[in-house]
């Protein structure tokens, strides 16, 4: 699969391809990527991308030349070509999951207050929001669907790590542990040290549940449950439900 960014700061992206799984993946041939500076498509003597609003406004504006012709050079609209904008459709897993079948998929960086529109009717196929607050640019939520994307192509990480995550289920993940069973004052919860498989299975449903309910009720529908969630709901109820965060305090050696 091949990523284009369309970007004013390649730079921004560069190191983010560069590290880790990513480089790895780039290295295997499993992911391709080009950046394309934008402004290498200006042709006036100051290379400009910007300019005024019509109709007047605060901020500048993406205008139309550059951008088309870099577009164009990228393949889009008949690539798959997102616009990344907090005015666009809100991303989430399933929108990662159906972008990484495309074997091609070019994303564009706003800067300023937008683009001019006429890009958006001629050259965007989508118009992609990362969530409900403004960045000062396009390039980080471009990275977040990078990410969010690349993770899912087959080879790049094991398919057991990604059945387990959030969301994939249609649950929020459960605590997990590693060693040392006792850490400072702190015991790692007996059932998770039990061996007992069918033991630990429901305390992480249940914890899941716990977790849902808590910060993402929404999330629990009828079909994210398993059959055998309802009783492990009415328990996650009457238990007190989720601690948050730093509900813990050294000295006490047990946290069930
Ligand atoms: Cl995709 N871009 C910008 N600039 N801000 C955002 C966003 C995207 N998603 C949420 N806020």
């Amino acid at each position: 699969m091949k990523f284009t960014i369309l970007t004013l700061f390649p730079d921004i992206v560069r190191a983010y391809f560069e590290a880790s799984i990513m480089k790895r993946a780039v290295a295997g041939g499993l992911i391709d990527y080009s950046l394309v500076n934008i402004r290498d498509y200006a042709t006036d003597k100051h290379r400009k991308c910007d300019d005024e609003v019509f109709g007047g406004g605060a901020g500048m504006l993406m205008k139309p030349e550059p951008l088309d012709r870099a577009l164009e050079a990228a393949g889009s609209p008949s690539v798959r070509t997102i616009f990344v904008t907090p005015s666009g459709r809100l991303f989430n897993q399933a929108m990662a999951q159906e972008l990484s079948q495309e074997e091609n998929l070019v994303i564009l960086c706003g800067r300023y207050e937008g683009v001019d529109q006429r890009i958006i009717d001629t050259r965007v196929t989508d118009e992609v929001s990362i969530g409900d607050y403004v960045l000062s640019s396009g390039e980080i939520a471009a990275m977040v669907l990078v990410d969010a994307i690349y993770r899912l192509r087959p080879g790049v990480i094991s398919g057991e790590s990604l059945e387990e995550e959030s969301f994939s289920k249609g649950l929020l993940e459960y605590p997990q542990y590693t060693r040392p069973a006792l850490y400072d004052t702190i015991k790692v919860p007996d059932v998770v040290l039990s061996g007992n498989h069918a033991q630990i299975a429901r305390w992480r449903l249940k914890a899941s549940i716990a977790k849902t309910l808590a910060y993402r009720p929404e999330l629990l529908t009828l079909d994210n449950l398993p059959v055998e969630a309802s009783g492990l709901l009415r328990e996650v109820i009457d238990g007190g439900g989720w601690n948050e965060p730093g509900t813990v305090h050294r000295g006490r050696t047990d946290q069930e």
